[in-house]
């Protein structure tokens, strides 16, 4: 297992769509667990391989508590989605910033496990914002695209500026 580098917003390779998983062998199911791994140490409760610099489509996620409750989704894509629901939500790849964002209050996700089973799963309330949030970025989409213009500048000037930052300080 490795923790793997997450990339910040505005890194162009979190604008990479995935490419569809083919064979779901040990190769994907370890970068699956360096995934979860990744995440568990931000510490966050969603992932998507993009945010590692990995243009595939997968993505995990453990909305539980005691965070034992890890899963993972590949090639998943939304077969329905209903109604409307706001909620506060933050990104690994956005540190430090919480705004709210519209989704559909229900999905219907199909997708293969971590051994390659087909998922067919109804979802409502957190894990379907998480859902939704984690599939927009394998299209290359961030919940900052949701925001005015004026709103997402004033993030990207804040994390481009602690990026040089950092880069003096390493
Ligand atoms: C996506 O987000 C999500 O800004 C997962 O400083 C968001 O794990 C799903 C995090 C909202 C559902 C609702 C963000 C950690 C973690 C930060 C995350 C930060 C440290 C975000
Ligand atoms: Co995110």
């Amino acid at each position: 297992m490795a923790r793997l580098t997450i990339l910040h917003y505005p890194d162009p390779r979190l604008r990479k769509p995935g490419v569809a998983v083919e064979t779901v062998d040990d190769g994907v199911r370890a970068l699956i667990d360096d995934m979860l791994e990744t995440m568990y140490a931000a510490p966050g409760i969603g992932l998507a391989a993009t945010q590692v610099n990995v243009q595939k489509r997968i993505v995990v996620m453990d909305l539980s508590e005691e965070k034992n409750q890890p899963l993972a989704f590949i090639n998943p894509t939304l077969l329905e989605r209903e109604g409307e629901s706001e909620s506060e939500e933050g990104c690994l790849s956005v540190p430090g910033f919480y705004e709210t964002v519209q989704r559909a209050e229900r999905v219907r996700l199909s997708a293969l496990g971590r051994d390659g089973e087909p998922l067919d799963l109804e979802a409502t309330g957190l894990l379907a914002v998480c859902i939704q949030h984690e599939l927009d970025h394998l299209n290359g989409k961030l919940f900052v695209d949701y925001l005015s213009a004026l709103k997402r500048d004033r993030i990207r000037k804040k994390l481009e500026k602690q990026a040089r930052q950092e880069a003096h300080t390493s």
